[in-house]
């Protein structure tokens, strides 16, 4: 296994759900967590618990990932103790709507596209060179079992899903004869503010999404993530797709 004790892992979308579990995970580790997010207030307090709970150091910064120079000016400017980023999880993303195709809302697609395919490629853009120039890094991005099986109204968000699918391949091919690793984890159902960022202004449907059945909680997929990092150097875990028990498919949940 390998140690990521003081190791700089940043992690976008770290406000919540399964970006904050990854924080607390790889803080549980001893490793030096670098945040993002567009809520600051929430990762000012998530530093602070980082702190008195694992007695780690923290940085964070606001970012929105779909705003190329802001990312750009953000890993330009990284002091020297923070610019070192061993570990990159890219896990900021969203969906908007649950709308036939040919009923969609364009601005949700664009938001959708802009944040989950391009946002991602931007970080990655900005942070993967200083990991090639130190011949150490690894890259993990957040995927979905949206990335494998499309299901009714998932269309735009499902194509963004299999479009990171694309570019973790994509990636894995061109850091080639490099040390660098790019793995991917996969969730189905996890019970974060996912559905409410969905289903807007709508609560009850947004709840309902995790009724019945005991659905995945970010610490979950946190674990996994983990466990890709943790693997020793030869060892490049590709893909992990982890679903709730109660979860057969994107389309099959038994609830009770
Ligand atoms: P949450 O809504 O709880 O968290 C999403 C995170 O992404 C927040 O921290 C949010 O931060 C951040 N984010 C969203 N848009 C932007 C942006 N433009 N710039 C920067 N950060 C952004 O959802 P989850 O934790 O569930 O989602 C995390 C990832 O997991 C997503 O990629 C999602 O697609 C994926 N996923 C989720 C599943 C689920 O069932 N929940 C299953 C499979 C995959 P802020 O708003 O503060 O900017
Ligand atoms: C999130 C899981 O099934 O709601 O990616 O699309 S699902």
């Amino acid at each position: 296994m390998i140690s990521l004790r003081d190791k700089v892992v940043f992690i976008t979308g770290a406000s919540s759900g399964i970006g904050r579990a990854c924080a607390r995970a790889f803080a549980r580790e001893g490793a030096k967590i670098l945040m993002a997010a567009r809520r600051l207030d929430r990762l000012k307090k998530l530093a602070a618990e980082l702190g008195a709970d694992y007695g780690i150091s923290s940085h964070f910064f606001d970012l929105d990932v779909r705003d190329r120079a802001a990312v750009e000016r953000a890993v330009a400017g990284l002091a020297p103790e923070w610019e070192t980023i061993e570990i990159l999880v890219n896990n900021a993303g969203l969906s908007r709507g649950l709308d036939k195709l040919h009923e969609g809302k364009l601005d949700d697609w664009e938001e959708m596209i802009d944040t989950n395919v391009k946002g991602l490629l931007y970080v990655s853009r900005a942070v993967i060179p200083g990991m090639v120039k130190r011949g150490r890094g690894h890259i993990i991005n957040i995927g979905s079992i949206a990335g494998h099986e499309v299901y009714p109204g998932g269309n735009v968000y499902c194509a963004t899903k299999f479009a990171v699918k694309a570019l973790s391949k994509g990636l894995r091919l061109d850091l080639s004869g490099t040390p660098l690793r790019v793995s991917e984890v996969d969730p189905g159902l996890v019970e974060t503010e996912f559905s409410f960022v969905r289903f807007p202004g709508d609560k009850e449907r947004a709840a309902k999404t995790y009724h019945g059945f005991k659905p995945l909680a970010p610490d979950d997929v946190a674990e996994a993530v983990v466990f890709c990092s943790t693997r020793p150097p030869h060892v490049n875990v590709s893909e992990i797709i982890v679903m709730p028990q109660a979860q057969a498919s994107s389309t099959l949940v038994h609830r009770t």
